[in-house]
């Protein structure tokens, strides 16, 4: 098959790329691994930045988002040094998120890309793309029946995060990886239970942290600190949920409302930043671009915005021959990358005891973040900055 440009991933960046690229006439084709229900049912981020709402309203793929997404503000922090609560509408620029299960996303951008004519093949690896410092790449797939085919395009878009084959296809020494292993892990989880909080819950704790956040009325994540190497099925529910009491301090501030564990994943807290993001005619986006920790829910939103400068700028190469906008793609994402990867690292020195290689915690890391809490618990310049960053991308 052929197209202007294909795209490797159906996640948030390669559809809202698909989509963005679909409304300028753009021909493209997007090639998913897995299968239509398995994206769409992928539970992960859940906190979209107004910068990703307004993006999604601008190209009238919000429908889904305007019926069903719930406009949060307020997080609360449970410290060794007390409680006290952030409405991020009344800080900063005043912007809230909307709460919306990143699988609702997916799902919405994928009914609308096919509803445009779009074409995606799902059940298709993409094991190979060359040919990128040419003007016909190839990517090279196995489709559902396990048969290989071949995909000719102008332009490759790899949005298939950072295992993908994007990544695969970059020469060696073609882009500089900067990477750091933040130390921390979180056992992610599901619980089909309403939320315990109007707010996002951030506990800080000896035995560790624990985090709280709204999916729907009906299901919660919470996140556990759990110890590097730990597997999804180490802690019990019982365990789960007498921990969490214990860090999120339910005998002060009240009870958790406990529910079946429907999901469990353990993330552990890595970044990392290719430079450039651009190598001949491979554009590498989202997660295949940079990896960022979940600490301060950046990652989707980072993917559409990426999406939305390749979009805008393939569409001024291929529809007005202006190649400007794609020789500055990298250097445009990279800017709002750093600024997302300089916040996420410091929320995680906020949060947590950072272990140090040989497993203990620096007494003076901990006066720090004891400080760095209290500045933000009494300074309202601080306030003003968090609640910028925390909501900007
Ligand atoms: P994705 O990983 O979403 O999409 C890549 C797609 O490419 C996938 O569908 C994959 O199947 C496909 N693919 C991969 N290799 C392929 C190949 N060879 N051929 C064809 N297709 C291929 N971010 C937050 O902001 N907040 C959170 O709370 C949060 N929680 C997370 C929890 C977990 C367990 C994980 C794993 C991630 C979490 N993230 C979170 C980060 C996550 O949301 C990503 O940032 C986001 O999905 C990035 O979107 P994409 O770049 O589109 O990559």
């Amino acid at each position: 098959g052929s197209a202007e440009v294909v795209i490797l991933g159906a996640g948030p960046a390669g559809l809202m790329l698909g989509n963005l690229l679909l409304r300028s006439g753009i021909d493209c084709v997007v090639l998913e691994r897995a299968s239509r229900e398995h994206v769409q049912q992928r539970a992960r981020a859940g906190f979209l930045a107004p910068h990703t709402a307004a993006l999604l309203a601008r190209h009238g793929l919000d429908e889904g988002l305007r019926k069903r997404g719930q406009e949060h503000s307020v997080c609360e922090f449970r410290t060794e040094d007390g409680r006290f609560r952030l409405d991020y509408r009344l800080l900063g620029k005043g912007e809230p998120h909307t709460v919306y299960p990143q699988h609702e996303l997916v799902t919405d951008l994928v009914g609308l890309f096919l509803g445009a004519g779009g074409r995606i093949h799902f059940d298709t690896e993409v094991l190979d793309v060359t040919g990128v410092e040419g003007p016909r790449p190839s990517v090279t797939v196995r489709d559902a029946d396990g048969r290989s085919a071949h995909w000719r395009a102008r332009y490759v878009a790899a949005c298939d995060g950072r295992h993908g084959a994007g990544r695969r296809a970059l020469p060696p020494g073609a882009v500089r990886r900067r990477h750091r292993d933040h130390g921390v892990s979180w056992l992610g989880l599901l619980a089909e239970a309403p939320p315990s909080l109007d707010a996002v819950g951030y506990a800080t704790h000896p035995r560790g942290f624990a985090g709280h956040m709204a999916r729907s009325p009906e299901v919660t994540r919470y996140y556990l600190q759990c110890t590097r190497g730990t597997e999804v099925d180490d802690w019990s529910e019982e365990r789960v949920w007498d921990e969490l009491d214990l860090r999120m301090r339910a005998e002060e501030f009240g009870p958790l409302r406990r529910g079946r564990i429907i999901q469990r994943a353990v993330v552990d807290f890595e970044s990392d930043v290719l430079e450039p993001l651009r190598h001949g005619a491979l554009f590498l986006v989202g997660d295949a671009a940079s990896l960022i920790s979940p600490s301060a829910a950046k990652g989707a939103n980072l993917a559409v915005l990426e999406a939305d400068i390749l979009a805008r700028a393939l569409a001024d190469d291929l529809l007005h021959g202006d190649a400007e906008g794609l020789d500055r793609y990298s250097e445009r994402c990279l800017e709002h990358i750093w600024r997302a990867q300089e916040f996420s690292h410091w929320m995680i020195q906020l949060l947590h005891r950072v272990p140090g290689p040989d497993g203990s915690t620096s007494p003076f890391q901990e006066g720090l973040r004891r400080a760095r809490l209290k500045a933000l618990r009494s300074s309202r310049t601080q306030q003003d900055w968090f609640a910028e960053n925390y909501v900007g991308v």
